[in-house]
């Protein structure tokens, strides 16, 4: 007997900081809505983040469809409607206790999914899917955890991402995408980047030692353009360096250019036409993976150096893709980037890092495909929750 997967899906995020919690609930969201033929309801706390990354948001409706999602304030005391067959909580962030309270007087009672964050370290294996029900109300409620292993949820992918991603670089290396890439610059207001540059995308939080990133860079063989998106780390160079609202800036062989925000459908045309993506937090994290230029993680910080733990489980198995040589130079820069202590210094670890970029992108197109066969986040949930409503 096969049971219909389940279909109504409710989305609770809370937002810590940033833009990783609801832009990864988002992106999710999204996915099921237009792959899944799902009907999935969006609750944020802070409608102003969600449309920092999709404008049109109105930041002032109650309730509205933006992209097939039906997007709602979560908010403690509000009345909920009834329950969605699953509801995700996104990254722990809990639900309003009226919701969990309908959820509990459902005579069909919803699965909750408590959405982790991406690690790569060894322990999400044996927790990854594990039953923990609900202490108070004894709900089915489950811990699913993305993943860059087997054994775990797997990384968000739209079905389509790679196809165009590919043509996008395919007709890079054709050279055709010069195109691409000028209407890309032109479109925010900048002439095409010298065709000898390397183009690098910064996205990382203000406290990365940009410094000395930019000062190997003023001094490197090559020339270098650097996309900022506007944001903290924008505003703390702007700031030191007093540069005062300007939008490009040439330093040495280094040029700094100062780029919008760009909605999050957007973001991964930037990181294809860069030849080098500095990513942060978790979801800027895999588009960058999925872009496969070489990249560095800027890992958002924890309490007790716990990040310094995951930065390095992601490294372990990241550079087994790698040849051995190269694998030592992207930990090198990557400890550096994060500040790690006995880190090299950077200003040895980049042109390191610029000499072996063709080694890294033949190992990211190795990471593609064990990426792939892990399946992609979204469907992998639904496939997991479709199993737990079979065995109801
Ligand atoms: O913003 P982040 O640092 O997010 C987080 C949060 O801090 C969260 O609390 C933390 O737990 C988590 O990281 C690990 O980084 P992230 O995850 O990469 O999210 C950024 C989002 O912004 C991502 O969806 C890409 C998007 N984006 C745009 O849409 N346009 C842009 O121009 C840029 C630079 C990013």
């Amino acid at each position: 007997m096969s049971t219909a997967p389940p279909r109504r899906w409710d989305i609770f995020c809370r937002v810590i900081d940033n833009y990783g919690d609801i832009g990864v609930s988002w992106r999710l969201a999204r996915q099921l809505a237009h792959e899944h033929g799902a009907a999935v309801r969006l609750w944020v706390d802070q409608l102003p983040v969600l449309r920092a990354l999709c404008p049109e948001v109105d930041v002032n409706a109650a309730v509205q469809s933006v992209q097939g999602v039906r997007v709602l304030p979560y908010a403690e005391g509000a009345d909920y409607p009834p329950p969605a067959d699953v509801v995700i909580d996104a990254f722990g962030g809990g639900l309003p206790p009226a919701y969990i309270a309908q959820m509990a007087a459902s005579a069909v009672k919803p699965l909750w999914i408590v959405l982790e964050y991406l690690s790569a370290e060894s322990w999400v294996r044996e927790h990854h899917g594990l039953p923990s029900p609900h202490p108070q109300t004894g709900l089915p409620r489950y811990f699913y955890f993305p993943g860059v292993a087997p054994g775990s949820g797997g990384v968000l992918r739209e079905a389509d991402l790679l196809a165009r991603r590919d043509a996008f670089c395919a007709t890079e290396d054709a050279g055709a995408g010069v195109n691409d890439r000028r209407a890309w610059w032109a479109a925010r207001g900048f002439d095409d980047v010298p065709a000898d540059a390397i183009t690098l995308s910064l996205f990382a939080y203000p406290h990365a030692p940009w410094r000395e990133l930019f000062s190997a860079c003023e001094q490197g063989a090559s020339p270098v353009v650097a996309a900022i998106p506007e944001g903290p780390l924008a505003a703390a160079i702007r700031e030191a360096c007093r540069l005062g609202q300007s939008r490009r800036v040439q330093t040495g062989n280094l040029e700094l250019r100062f780029v919008p925000f760009v909605p999050q459908l957007d973001y991964d045309t930037l990181l294809w036409a860069s030849d080098i993506n500095f990513v942060r937090g978790e979801d800027s994290f895999v588009r960058a993976q999925w872009a496969g230029q070489p990249f560095v993680w800027h890992i958002y910080s924890q309490a007790e150096a716990a990040h310094e733990v995951k930065l390095r489980a992601f490294l372990d198995v990241f550079g087994e893709v790698l040849p051995a040589d190269s694998a030592r130079v992207v930990r090198n820069l990557w400890l550096a980037w994060n500040g790690v202590a006995a880190a090299p210094p950077l200003a040895s670890a980049w042109p390191e890092f610029l000499a072996c970029r063709q080694a890294q992108r033949q190992g990211l197109r190795l990471w593609r495909e064990k990426l792939l066969e892990l399946g992609d986040l979204a469907g992998n949930l639904q496939h997991f929750c479709s199993g737990l409503v079979a065995k109801k």
